[in-house]
């Protein structure tokens, strides 16, 4: 059994990978990424050599990348899954271009080689933020409007409507799934909770928007990942799956568990000014998921951190190679106000 995987150098597909693999003995895997500052090849190194896992560096948006992948993966691939994104909403605020590129183009040309290679399931990794702003009731269902309010949003909720046009006019065998807020190994120190550990590993200090109480539904990276498996092993093709994890918290409340957890002092949290058009809160019925694939998230948020610190602790090298001097660039831009306190390591 042989699939294709978008984006396998990040956060979510390097987790995935491994995931999968261990999950499935017959299966190999070929990774089509185009190591972007968000993608490493080297998370998945010990696996090249394998025989069961293929790295390509490549863009989802060109089809003649996109078919020497699926060339490699035998030509007919069992399942082509896109993890590959523009996924950082801050970046997407500030230059909406990759964004849109990578996210609405790059998964239609993807359907395109689905389609033509006959592929048994595509998969698409979308979000929670395509349907745009809670208030501190409720919670969205499958059947929630799309209402995207960031450009990564509405790239993401754009794609999703590609996916539905393939399969309603073309018949590709496609699933969609939903994930909320994840955080685990692997995840760039752009987001929240790693800029959080490594800020606060170097002594300096952690942002915090606004006044801090948006409130995120925070899903462990290896939950998240076993439902992107159990939808596409038993998700039905034109269906859409929430995957919502365990905890709902707001957002100066987690950094302050973070930091009671890494023994470091809350004085650490800096507010700076809001994320313009900053979503509220997400919370996800993952009702379907949980009926249809038996899939439940299973780490609580105080696990998952306390492993999640654990596994940056123990990989201090990964972290340092991620803060690179585009990255200060970046952090300095993101966060001027903090600049002249300390610079990123
Ligand atoms: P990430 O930014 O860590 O990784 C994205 C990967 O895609 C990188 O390896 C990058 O090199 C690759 N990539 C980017 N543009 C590409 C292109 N044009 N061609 C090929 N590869 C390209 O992202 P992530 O956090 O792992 O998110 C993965 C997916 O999951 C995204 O689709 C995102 O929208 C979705 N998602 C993320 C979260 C989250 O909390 N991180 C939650 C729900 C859904
Ligand atoms: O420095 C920060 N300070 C801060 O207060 C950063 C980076 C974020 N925040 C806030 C903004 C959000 O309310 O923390 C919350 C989480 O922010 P991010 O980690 O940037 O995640 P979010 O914007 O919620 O989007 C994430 O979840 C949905 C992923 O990045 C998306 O790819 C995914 O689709």
């Amino acid at each position: 059994m042989q699939w294709l995987v978008t984006g396998g150098a990040g956060f979510i597909g390097t987790n995935f990978i491994r995931l999968a693999l261990a999950a499935h003995p017959d299966l190999s895997i070929v990774n089509l990424d185009k190591l972007t500052y968000a993608g490493n090849r080297q998370n998945l190194a010990d696996l090249e050599g394998s025989g069961r896992y293929q790295f390509l560096q490549g863009d989802i948006c060109l089809p003649a990348h996109v078919e020497r992948a699926i060339e490699l993966a035998g030509g007919r691939p069992a399942a082509i899954i896109n993890i590959a994104a523009e996924s950082h909403v801050d970046r997407s605020i500030t230059a909406a271009g990759e964004c849109v590129r990578t996210n609405v183009l790059g998964t239609q040309v993807l359907l395109d080689a689905a389609r033509r290679c006959a592929a048994q399931r595509f998969l698409q990794v979308s979000t929670d933020e395509i349907y745009g702003s809670l208030g501190p009731a409720g919670r969205f269902h499958e059947r929630s409007p799309l209402a995207p309010n960031s450009p990564y949003a509405a790239s993401k909720a754009a794609a999703e409507l590609l996916v539905r046009a393939a399969v309603h006019t073309h018949g590709v065998p496609a699933i969609i799934t939903r994930g909320s807020n994840n955080y685990g190994s692997y995840q760039t120190p752009e987001k929240l909770i790693p800029l959080a550990i490594s800020n606060a590993d170097a002594g300096q200090p952690i942002p915090l928007y606004g006044n801090g109480a948006n409130i995120r539904n925070w899903i462990f990276v290896e939950d998240h990942c076993r439902g992107i498996l159990a939808a596409l092993e038993r998700g039905r093709p034109g269906e859409a799956y929430n995957l919502g994890g365990t905890d709902e918290i707001e957002n100066r409340a987690l950094l302050g568990q973070i930091l009671g957890l890494m023994g470091k002092p809350s004085s650490l949290i800096r507010p700076v000014p809001d994320r313009p058009g900053h979503d509220f809160r997400y919370s996800l019925d993952s009702t379907r998921a949980i009926t249809e694939l038996g899939w439940t998230p299973q780490i609580g948020l105080t696990e998952g951190l306390a492993r999640t610190i654990a596994w940056y602790r123990s990989n201090p090298a990964w972290t340092a190679q991620s803060r690179d001097s585009k990255f200060a660039a970046y952090y300095q831009g993101q966060y001027p106000t903090l600049h002249h306190e300390a610079a990123p390591r």
